[in-house]
């Protein structure tokens, strides 16, 4: 198989500077060298522009921190994403903040029939500019690509919604806005929460959660913020929550995925190593990406 590797260096989506570092973390790891191992056949196609000059945090929108540049930067990526998929490549995305997943899941969608994705994440990412406490848009990506939020947001790519509510599955969980408990009940979307993880463990978790998301399907994403694991593990992020899926866990997790032969596409976000121990978060990304695409200890 080949893989087509996509950095997107965006921070505004998280409006704070050093996630914009995060795919050149990624790289210096070991990414590309790591896939080669694997017998894959890799192409990095670099890194998307991001522009940060003429900017102001304000904007004409309320509460959308960017809008606009996360606007122009999400449908390059969406157009990016769906040519290496037309010609059959799997497109790994390496950002970034989290608000890309809304160019990644507009790119992946644009030729499929039907759109899985499994978000693993300490948070929701289910705000909308009504509910979020932050306006920062990487809070608000799996709303918008579910149809909720800014038109934007929602129709970029031209088409709405990305995902159906019943094909997303959320593995991590344990911060939520009080919005978003809201919409997650509304919507009826699948959460494991930590609380769930402790009791079913991480592999049931996720065999359940590939159930739901191949189900129907023809595509499945993995959008992973690398908050998701536990901040001891992976420091170099953002907004860290204690309490969070081990590293170990995590691996057990994509190695399971990875088994299922379900996976189409996915991206790794969230790393900022401006935070970060000695680029643990960004290896913690290239061990997880190893596991998930196959590598296996025999
Ligand atoms: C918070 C933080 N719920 C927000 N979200 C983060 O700003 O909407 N998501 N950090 O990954
Ligand atoms: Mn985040
Ligand atoms: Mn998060
Ligand atoms: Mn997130």
């Amino acid at each position: 198989a080949n893989i087509s590797i996509l950095g997107v260096p965006m921070d505004l989506g998280a409006d704070r500077r050093g996630v914009d570092m995060g795919p050149s973390a990624i790289r210096c790891a070991g990414l590309e060298e790591r896939l080669r191992s694997l017998g894959y056949q890799v192409r990095d196609l670099g890194d998307i522009a991001v522009r940060r000059t003429h900017l102001k945090s304000g904007g004409s929108e309320a509460n959308l921190k960017y809008l606009s540049e996360i606007v122009r930067v999400n449908t390059r990526l969406c157009s990016m994403v769906a040519g290496e998929a037309a010609k059959g490549r799997f497109p790994l995305v390496i950002g970034g903040d989290h608000s890309i997943a809304i160019g990644t899941l507009a790119g992946v969608s644009s030729a499929a029939r039907r759109t899985g994705v499994i978000w693993y994440d300490a948070h929701g990412d289910v705000n909308t500019a009504e509910t979020s406490p932050s306006g920062n848009i990487h809070g608000m990506s799996l709303a918008a690509s579910l149809g909720f939020g800014h038109p934007a947001l929602t129709q970029l790519g031209g088409h709405a919604p990305k995902i159906r509510r019943g094909d997303a599955v959320l593995i991590g969980v344990r911060s939520l806005d009080p919005g978003e408990r809201i919409f997650l009940k509304e919507q009826g979307v699948t959460v494991y929460t930590m609380h769930d993880i402790d009791r079913i463990g991480i592999a049931e978790a996720m065999e359940q959660a590939i159930a739901i998301v191949s189900r129907g399907t023809d595509r499945v994403h993995l959008s992973l913020d690398l908050d998701g694991l536990d901040p001891s593990e992976a420091p170099g992020v953002g907004t860290p929550v204690p309490g969070g899926v081990s590293l170990r866990e995590s691996l057990l997790a994509m190695e399971i995925l990875s088994d299922a032969g379900i996976l189409t596409s996915a991206e790794f976000v969230e790393v900022n190593p401006t935070l970060d121990v000695v680029n643990r978060t960004a290896k913690a990304a290239v061990e997880l990406i190893a596991s998930l695409l196959g590598e296996r200890i025999i």
